[in-house]
């Protein structure tokens, strides 16, 4: 084990002289056009080294070399062989966002943010700091204008966003290795959203199914109570897609394995849900048990795909499965390794990959990164090693990668097993540019009324990072929930785009009729409410695609000139038409909701609101918090139990106004190039058309038009 306290105290006697600038290597200033944005390129890399390479930048372009000044005034320096320092302007009216997971309101001014990804296991409060994911990413909005930094290294970081109140941002960088720092901007908020995700990747369409409801708990123990779990939602006629399994699965927690006392006939127990048309989604953890006779760490070892110490014995931690040995994701022979073993799953029936602990965690070691300590230890004193392309490489250099590049394995494998099948993969952990390969939750959060509100500005800010596929467990995780908090994070949950109830081992049961029949029938109503929306849910997945945008937006987004809306973070806007406003405190039955410009009608009565106005609004236990801007058409799916009845489900046009606009997207919902059509639909005095843009995919469904509670068929000609 390296030894911490030593390499604390001799960093800490550095400190008197951190403050000299000592780079003696390369750097270079690049500029291109992302997405209409100029990005200029800051490339640097220690003398006898080169830029390490980066598995965030997916896009390849023509970089030209540039002489001007990044954005922001940006100013860096080296201050020691590992510890890099970077200063920059944020004037006193900038807000800050993006960072990925924070827990923090929407505007991160005013604190430091540690980037180094962690287990908070259940600690989520005002303390906490570095979390699962770890995404350098700033948005830095400033009067008309936004900027974007986006220092593209997986060492630790810390942010400060200005604590020390004098208008200046600054970054600490712990690391021995180059880095590549891009500016973006000035440019409006969308664009640099759209420049980001131009250069480090957009999420997939995600299959039909994800988009539902996922049901899930640590764990259902084992066969019988899976299958009576998703009986209870199909006899009480809640609809949902996902059963999910949770580590107690496995035989003795041993990944690509399968419990035969709990789960003898797990492949038949997959065929029967699915005939019943629920998917499955498993857990998968990184580390693998430390046993002889187990296959998986057999293969490892034999192929050396593990981390390694320095001295070149095998890295070993206590995890679920007691002693074990973790994979070097960072060695494409152990990626395309992890990768088929994904096969042992997905041939039983698997339809998704769940990655967890994979910041990574470990029971002993719970932060390996101390942010007191003023730099990186020697790579020899680090927990372990992991070979990067560039050659061996101290673990803390590329921690930030691990949950990142694992769930690219667990994304490839399942390509590899389904060609042409989206793949879904949850991870906990990531970086910059997971939303290539996986959506994300927000870890451990509780059955808290303040987790409850939080999910919001987490959410908005993890969505501004790039990562829309994202969600927070519905109920809460920690802790045991109540009727009223179940229902109240239903009401919000149903714009999570990721939306899974999930609870700890222990806690009360918190499927939808655990609190009675008054809360089931409430959660019955704002689930199908989930289902109705999943059309306008598609078409904001189709425009993710297209421009990055999120799904989740807070309102400056598309509101950048009303001042009243920037600091708002307990409302948001789901896609351009509706604005979300959720009761976020126990026993309230009211709250305010500010309506930005124009008219807002109810999602539920219709009842109209007019825009530029704060109003106290009655929101009953049960429901939908929701307004639709007026001029909008919103795509509604009629009922069903299960995305695998949406294709044949009739699919109703709201209109709200006389004269209004929408889009919709059909595809076949599960293949990766599948055909598509797109439409636009127009309403002009209360005449409804639908306007081919593209039209490949041939629906058999039919089509109805509703404008002033009259709802009529429309024939496609
Ligand atoms: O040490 O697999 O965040 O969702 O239920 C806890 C058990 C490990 C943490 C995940 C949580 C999951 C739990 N896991």
């Amino acid at each position: 084990m390296p030894d911490w306290t030593k390499a604390r105290e001799r960093a800490t006697n550095a400190t008197a002289t951190i403050d000299a600038n000592v780079f003696r290597g390369q750097s270079a200033t690049h500029t291109a056009l992302v997405e209409g944005v100029k990005v200029q390129r800051l490339s640097v890399a220690p003398a006898n080294s080169s830029v390490p390479t980066s598995f965030a930048v997916s896009l390849d372009k023509e970089w030209n070399v540039d002489k001007s000044d990044l954005p922001l005034k940006l100013t860096w320096k080296q201050t020691s062989d590992a510890r890099w320092e970077f200063k920059f302007d944020l004037r006193r009216e900038a807000r800050c966002y993006g960072l990925g997971e924070r827990y923090s309101s929407l505007n991160l001014r005013g604190a430091m943010h540690t980037l180094s990804t962690t287990d908070t296991s259940l600690d989520q409060h005002e303390s906490v700091d570095a979390m699962y994911i770890a995404i350098p990413f700033l948005i830095v909005q400033d009067g008309a204008d936004a900027y974007g930094l986006f220092l593209d290294s997986p060492a630790p970081q810390r942010w400060d966003l200005d604590s020390g109140l004098i208008n200046e941002g600054g970054i600490v960088l712990y690391s021995r290795r180059g880095w590549s720092l891009y500016g973006f901007g000035p440019a409006p908020l969308p664009s640099i959203v759209a420049a980001y995700t131009g250069l480090t990747g957009r999420h997939e369409l995600p299959p039909l199914w994800s988009l539902g409801h996922q049901q899930s708990r640590w764990s259902y123990p084992d066969q019988e109570t899976a299958l009576a779990i998703s009986e209870e939602f199909r006899r009480r006629n809640i609809p949902c897609d996902t059963i999910v399994l949770d580590i107690d699965y496995m035989d003795d927690y041993r990944v690509f394995t399968t419990s035969l006392e709990r789960f003898p006939d797990f492949q038949a127990m997959v065929e029967q849900l699915n005939q019943n048309k629920f998917k499955v989604v498993t857990i998968v953890d990184p580390g693998v048990k430390k046993d002889s006779k187990y296959h998986v760490y057999q293969e490892g070892v034999k192929q050396d795909l593990f981390c390694k110490t320095s001295d070149g014995k095998l890295f070993v931690e206590n995890v679920w499965p007691g002693k074990s040995v973790f994979p070097d994701f960072l060695q494409p022979e152990t990626r395309e390794w992890w990768s088929k073993h994904q096969g042992f799953l997905a041939r039983l029936g698997v339809s998704g990959i769940w990655n967890d602990m994979n910041e990574p965690a470990f029971f002993n070691m719970r932060t390996p990164f101390d942010p007191q300590c003023p730099e990186t230890p020697p790579d020899d004193q680090q927990p372990f090693m992991q070979t990067s392309p560039e050659g061996k490489v101290g673990h803390l250099e590329v921690r930030n990668l691990y949950g990142l590049l694992m769930s690219r394995s667990a994304r490839e494998g399942l390509l590899k097993e389904r060609p042409g099948e989206r793949p879904f993969v949850l991870t906990r952990s990531g970086y910059a540019g997971v939303q290539k390969h996986s959506a994300i939750w927000l870890g451990d959060n509780s059955s808290w009324w303040e987790h409850l509100a939080k999910s919001i500005p987490m959410l908005l800010n993890v969505g501004l990072s790039g990562v829309a596929f994202a969600g927070a467990d519905i109920g809460g995780f920690g802790a045991n929930t109540s009727a009223e908090l179940l229902t109240r994070w239903y009401e919000l949950g149903i714009f999570y785009p990721f939306f899974r109830n999930h609870c700890i081992m222990g806690g009360c049961p918190q499927e939808p009729w655990a609190f009675g029949p008054r809360t089931e029938e409430h959660i019955r109503k704002l689930i199908a409410a989930r289902y109705s929306l999943l059309p306008y849910i598609q078409n904001l997945f189709w425009e993710h695609k297209r421009c990055g945008a999120p799904l989740l937006r807070p309102l400056d987004w598309h509101y950048p000139q009303d001042e009243n809306v920037f600091q708002i973070d307990d409302q948001f806007l789901f896609g351009e038409s509706i604005l979300v406003a959720p009761i976020l405190h126990r026993s309230h039955t009211h709250r305010y909701v500010y309506f930005p410009e124009g008219q807002w009608y109810s999602l539920e009565n219709n009842r109209r609101y007019a825009g530029g106005t704060v109003q106290r609004i009655r929101l009953e236990l049960g429901t939908v918090p929701a307004f639709v801007k007026e001029g909008s058409i919103i795509p509604c799916l009629d009922p069903v139990q299960s995305t695998a009845e949406a294709p044949q489900a009739p699919i109703t046009f709201r209109v709200f106004g006389c004269d209004a606009k929408g889009k919709l997207f059909e595809d076949d919902g599960i293949s990766l190039n599948s055909e598509y059509s797109e439409y636009d639909l127009l309403c002009t005095n209360s005449e409804f058309q639908m306007h081919k843009v593209y039209d490949k995919y041939n629906s058999s469904r039919r089509y109805f038009v509703q404008i002033d509670g009259r709802k009529t068929e429309y024939r496609l000609t």
